[in-house]
């Protein structure tokens, strides 16, 4: 399968080296030719426990010509999903599917919008993965991909399913992929915003009775929404408990919001807690705490880029 990754992130770079590993020669879409010629420099690593792999990434940067690529994995940061869009658009012949594996809501939306309903597979991955440097991987542990239409009607998923499970990349095809991403989300309106503002990794966040209260709001908030849209998160209590847990269980990961934040990079909020406030208004749900940490990672991006 003729495969293309945009976006040389930590995801981006795992899933490259395992489906080199199997077989696959994908391609890496680097943003512009500097990232390509510094990715270039030595081979992709991918740190596991005590051992290392290393693979020779073949690299392209826009703009492409037309490739006939089968699948384009999106894993760029949701905020980049537009100028991924344009770039991938040159290299897909008419049966590509473009996969997103993308934090957030909203990516899926551009991409249905950039490249129609037929083609776009909307998915979400537990896999831990942490970028120590260009190229450079930490695999921190396993967790499953699930992925599945965008749209109704949109391709299954089923044969991408397969063949990222081949390559060690366990992953499952759902009809209901949108609730395993507003899963996803309710975890990251909860873990990222607070881990940024406090500065503090995962695990202390499920030490901390005041910061357990605010994830129940949290949680109380986007389940509400998602119930809007036809989503089922559980009762508020069993959502808060379930991100606890993803906070133990990732305690000593710095959340992806810290990193961002810390870098003086821009982050995801937009598509995390932003989209749940969004959503919230349109549906006349209020949602103060989506709307604070928004505003508040909004404004510690102001300062911390200022
Ligand atoms: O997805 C994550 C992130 O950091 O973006 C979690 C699950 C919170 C792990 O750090």
């Amino acid at each position: 399968m003729r495969i293309a990754i945009v976006g040389p992130g930590a995801i981006g770079s795992l899933f490259y080296i395992r489906l080199s590993l199997a077989g696959h020669q994908p391609w890496l879409i680097a943003r512009d030719e500097r990232q390509a010629r510094a990715l270039s420099q030595t081979p992709l690593t991918l740190l596991e426990g005590e051992s290392s792999l290393q693979v020779k990434a073949k690299i392209l940067c826009p703009p492409l010509e037309s490739y006939p690529f089968d699948l384009v994995l999106i894993a760029t940061k949701a905020q980049d999903t537009k100028r991924a869009a344009e770039t991938a658009l040159p290299a897909l012949g008419p049966s590509t599917l473009v996969l997103t594996l993308q934090n957030g809501l909203g990516p899926q939306k551009i991409l249905l919008d950039a490249f129609g309903e037929g083609r776009v597979l909307a998915g979400t991955t537990a896999q831990g993965a942490t970028l120590l440097a260009p190229g450079v991987v930490r695999h921190g542990g396993d967790g499953e991909t699930y992925l599945g239409p965008a749209a109704k009607g949109g391709p299954s998923g089923e044969e991408i399913a397969r063949i990222l499970s081949l390559a060690g990349l366990k992953a499952s095809a759902t009809p209901e992929i949108f609730t395993y991403i507003w899963r996803k989300l309710a975890i990251n309106c909860a873990i990222n915003p607070l881990t940024a503002i406090l500065g503090v990794q995962n695990g202390e966040l499920a030490k901390n009775n005041a910061a357990k209260k605010i994830i129940a709001k949290v949680a109380g908030e986007v389940a509400a929404v998602a119930l809007k849209e036809g989503v089922d998160l559980g009762e508020e209590g069993q959502l808060a408990e379930k991100i606890i847990l993803v906070a133990e269980a990732t305690a000593q990961n710095r959340s992806s919001m810290l990193q961002d934040v810390a870098a003086g990079r821009l982050t995801e909020t937009d598509f995390i807690n932003g989209a749940v406030a969004a959503l919230g208004k349109k549906h006349s749900i209020p949602c103060p705490l989506n709307e604070t940490l928004h505003e508040m990672i909004k404004a510690l991006e102001a300062i911390k880029r200022s």
